[in-house]
């Protein structure tokens, strides 16, 4: 069983596996340790990770980036408008959420956002998989912390239909806590001051800074701001913006009417903002960008940091919301640790150093910190894993209501309630208790959709209670209903019961605050043994399940089980057509290879009509893999090769003869 964590980022992601000795970052098909989170289609097999990004420029259409900022999200959004400015692929309606259309085997389709991420999760498995050389189920993910239920569903519904068992949904900057606090052997016993740091994530996207008290053996999130459209593509952009205008006046080319060259000079941006993380100038240079134009530029970083002001000028935003949700000043922050790409930026360092007045830590390493927590808080939660154990408790992002239909005979009963509030520490369960006669339903939502990121629908769910009938005594059934925000972040009702009052004998403590749970109560069993003093008391004492039938926005199960069905087919598919490459490729290679063995090391074993003959097949085969076998089947690469195989057989065998023959002379020369 193997132990893996995921920083799923909208521009690369990190995978972590937690082995014996810690928690190691692990690198893919091409030794990167992080992958594009990108996913292509082509005419006959898909393009995930890094060979989309190889195909992006000739493939813009069909690429689809920002994949974890649509999951979940609808079309008509103003947020996904705003995505639609960095996918290149048209994004479409798709069902309920957006998704993207694009041409794959040959055929205009699309695919919903959910599909696209279980597309890349997919691939992220197979990563992993390969590495580890064991089969992959058990994940911790991170996300945003501002993502609400239907976007961790969406992530939660995309992980299954990857074959994938998510253990927890845990955000950006908790995750980064857990890796930093489970290291520290000094945190403070619990009766001591806490510990408090704030951890603050800039990454391509968007920003989040939290505020979080560790002790020995725990963290608390206090607090958590986000800004979600902030981070490193917003500098890019400028960048772009900048250049573009330049080349304009400069060059008479216009590159907003060219998808390519925008994204060739997008891609040169990313460089030079890197190089001016560590210079003071950086040049630009693009060969042939459009219209056979070669275009030259040089940029400062003083130039760029003007550019970048409107952004520059919010940074200080989340963490003084942060501070203010947690009633805590800068000067009660013991470390300010920064994670997250984004963070190298010089212009953005200072500005929040000189907001702290204190030496901000790099201590971890920015770019795998998350995953790395990712991969600790999977190997806490996994059964087959031993380490020390390290308490995460986290806060919901955005208060919770339920409401329901008044019922006529309770005459001042209100029809909602706010039953977890913004900061209410996660997980966590309330219990909901309802006088009815019948059955009933309750539905769950977000209270104030202004907080909800662009315009994600507040519904959440809806939970039908049903076998609620009439007590014959008192006219009604007292309901209980456990409502959950779970390790995920995701709420649900999980399970519903009722109860009758009843009168009980009840031990009379001395002590004040004794206080049982209700749940309790049938277990307690009368102890008349001693002489402990006793009262009556009426308690409410469970009698039976409610049975709950909810309708939340996760995909049902028909529905994922035929999204697995074909998100396991396509990989098939796409398996069949590159082990098909890789036969097409060894044919190719072993042409070559067995000319040179002609005029080689076989050159004196073969007579020239045995050797003209192979020779014809050799350059027949070749022929035919350049016009007919361009696009052959496997088999037929295979069969192939075995023909050749054949002709060249006798040769072989009196070149393997030969150098048997040398070998034992030269064994018995030493013998002797
Ligand atoms: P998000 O967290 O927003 O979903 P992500 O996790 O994919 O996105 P990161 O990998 O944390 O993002 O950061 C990527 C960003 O950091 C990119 O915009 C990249 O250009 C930027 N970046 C990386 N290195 C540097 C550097 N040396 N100087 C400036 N920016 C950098
Ligand atoms: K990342
Ligand atoms: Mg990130």
């Amino acid at each position: 069983m193997s132990v893996v964590g995921v920083d799923f980022g909208t521009l690369n992601t990190v995978i972590a596996v937690a082995r014996n000795r810690g928690v190691d970052v692990i690198t893919n098909e091409v030794s990167n340790r992080a992958t594009p989170s990108l996913v292509g289609f082509g005419p006959r097999a898909r393009y995930l990770g890094e060979t989309a990004k190889t195909q992006e420029i000739s493939n813009l259409k069909n690429t689809v980036s920002c994949l974890k900022r649509l999951a979940g999200r609808s079309l008509k959004d103003p947020d996904v408008q705003i995505e639609q400015k960095y996918v290149s692929a048209q994004l479409v309606e798709c069902g309920a959420q957006v998704g993207a259309e694009i041409s794959y085997l040959g055929n205009k389709t699309s695919f919903s956002a959910t599909e696209l991420v279980a597309m890349f999760l997919s691939k992220v498995k197979q990563t992993a998989q390969a590495e580890l050389k064991l089969p992959v189920s058990d994940i911790v993910m991170s996300v945003p912390a501002w993502f609400t239920d239907v976007q961790r569903r969406s992530l939660m519904d995309a992980a299954e239909i990857a074959g994938l068992k998510l253990l927890r949904l845990m955000n950006d900057t908790t995750a980064a806590a857990l890796g930093w606090g489970i290291t520290k052997l000094d945190l403070p016993a619990p009766e001591e001051k806490p510990r408090r740091v704030a951890i603050i994530d800039i990454g391509h996207s968007d920003y989040t800074c939290s505020i979080i008290d560790f002790k020995k053996g725990e963290l608390a999130v206090k607090s958590t701001a986000c800004d979600r459209h902030f981070g490193g593509r917003d500098f890019n952009l400028a960048l772009v913006n900048h250049f573009q205008k330049e080349f304009k006046a400069k060059y008479k080319i216009d590159i907003t009417t060219n998808p390519k060259a925008m994204v060739r000079v997008e891609t040169s941006c990313e460089k030079l903002k890197k190089i001016l993380s560590a210079n003071q100038q950086a040049p630009m240079n693009i060969e042939s960008l459009m219209n056979d134009v070669d275009v030259t530029g040089m940029i400062t970083r003083q130039e760029f940091e003007a550019l970048i002001e409107p952004v520059l000028s919010r940074v200080t935003v989340p963490i003084e919301q942060a501070l203010a949700e947690a009633k805590l000043t800068k000067e009660d922050i013991d470390v300010i640790e920064l994670v997250g790409g984004c963070t190298r930026v010089p212009s953005l360092k200072d500005r929040i150093q000189d907001f702290f007045g204190k030496q901000l830590s790099f201590t971890m390493n920015q770019d795998e910190a998350i995953a790395r927590g990712c991969a600790f808080s999977c190997a806490i939660l996994s059964p087959v894993f031993k380490v020390r154990d390290f308490a995460v408790q986290d806060i919901c992002s955005y208060p919770i209501e339920f409401s329901w239909e008044k019922d006529q005979d309770i005459p001042d009963e209100d029809t909602s309630l706010t039953v977890f509030q913004k900061g209410n520490v996660l997980p966590s369960t309330k219990i909901l208790t309802f006088y009815r006669k019948q059955a009933f339903d309750l539905e769950a939502r977000y209270a104030k959709p202004e907080l909800l990121p662009g315009k994600v629908q507040p519904f959440i769910g809806r939970f039908s209670v049903k076998g609620v009938k009439a007590d014959p005594k008192t006219e009604f059934m007292i309901c209980k209903l456990k409502a959950r925000v779970n390790i995920h972040g995701i709420l649900n009702v999980e399970s519903g019961y009722y109860v009758e009052d009843q009168e009980v004998e009840e031990e009379i403590k001395d002590e004040e605050g004794d206080k049982k749970d209700p749940e309790a109560m049938e277990t307690d069993g009368d102890k008349k043994d001693g002489k402990p003093k006793t009262r009556k008391v009426k308690k409410q004492v469970r009698k039976g399940d409610l049975p709950i039938v909810a309708g939340v926005t996760s995909l049902d199960e028909p529905s994922l089980a035929a999204a697995a069905e074909k998100e396991n087919s396509m990989a098939m598919e796409d398996k069949l057509v590159a082990d098909t490459e890789e036969k097409k490729n060894e044919l190719e290679a072993y042409i070559y290879e067995m000319r040179n063995k002609l005029d080689e090391q076989y050159a004196e074993l073969a007579n020239d009509d045995e050797k003209d003959k192979i020779r014809a097949k050799l350059t027949e085969t070749e022929d035919w893999l350049y016009e007919d076998g361009e696009d052959a089947t496997k088999a037929v690469y295979v069969s192939k090769m075995d023909e050749i195989r054949a002709m060249a057989g006798p040769i072989a065998q009196r070149h393997f003869d030969k150098v048997e023959a040398e070998r034992q002379e030269l064994q018995a020369k030493l013998d002797a």
